[in-house]
């Protein structure tokens, strides 16, 4: 069967869980062997596409773009692609939006609402106590801005639902919506 393709586009703060969800709808979909799947995991994406970028708002716009680029050529020919950037500006992930649209694909967008503090208490990297001892400086939602979603057609939040949950809320909604 032929798709139309998608990209799927989670945005939230650090430590709110998105890489981890896109993680588990890529492996479940690489499993049913359905979809053709790229997954623009984070960590990857910096150390590879966006090599030597930092976090100004200037940075994060341009990668916030690239990913948006090749996630939309990703998609351009029925691939999904699923990618998990902060993107703290709603004008980016506009941009994304628009690139996916003139692939001829659809967009799909996640705000993982996880709220700030729970994410601060996960704290994996030290990066919020680094932030509030005032070591670093820039760390979304502490010092620098993240500009809430208002055209999200998903929100899940990891501290009331686990992580399987979250996976399975994302996959039903895009199953529901017939891109499955
Ligand atoms: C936010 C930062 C910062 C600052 C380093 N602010 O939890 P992580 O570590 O693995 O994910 C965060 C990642 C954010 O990169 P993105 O490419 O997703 O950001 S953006 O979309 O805004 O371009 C965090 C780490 O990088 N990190 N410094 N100042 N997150």
């Amino acid at each position: 069967r032929r798709h139309r393709g998608l990209v799927v586009f989670l945005t939230g703060l650090s430590g709110s869980g998105k890489s981890t969800v896109a993680r588990g709808v890529a492996d479940v979909l690489a499993e049913t062997g359905e979809r053709t799947v790229t997954l623009l995991d984070g960590d990857v994406v910096r150390r590879w596409l966006s090599a030597g970028l930092g976090f100004s708002r200037e940075d994060r716009d341009m990668n916030v773009r690239r990913i948006g680029f090749v996630a939309a050529e990703a998609a351009r020919h029925g691939g999904l692609a699923l990618c998990c950037p902060i993107a703290p500006y709603a004008a980016a992930r506009q941009t994304a939006r628009q690139l996916a649209h003139a692939a001829g694909a659809g967009f799909v967008l996640v705000h993982v609402a996880t709220p700030l503090a729970v994410c601060e208490q996960r704290d994996r990297k030290g990066l919020y106590a680094r932030a509030r001892a005032g070591q670093l400086t820039g760390m979304t939602g502490v010092d620098d801005p993240y500009e809430v979603p208002t055209d999200a057609d998903l929100v899940i939040d990891t501290s009331t639902i686990d992580v399987d949950d979250a996976v399975d809320v994302v996959l039903n909604h895009l199953a529901a919506e017939g891109w499955l």
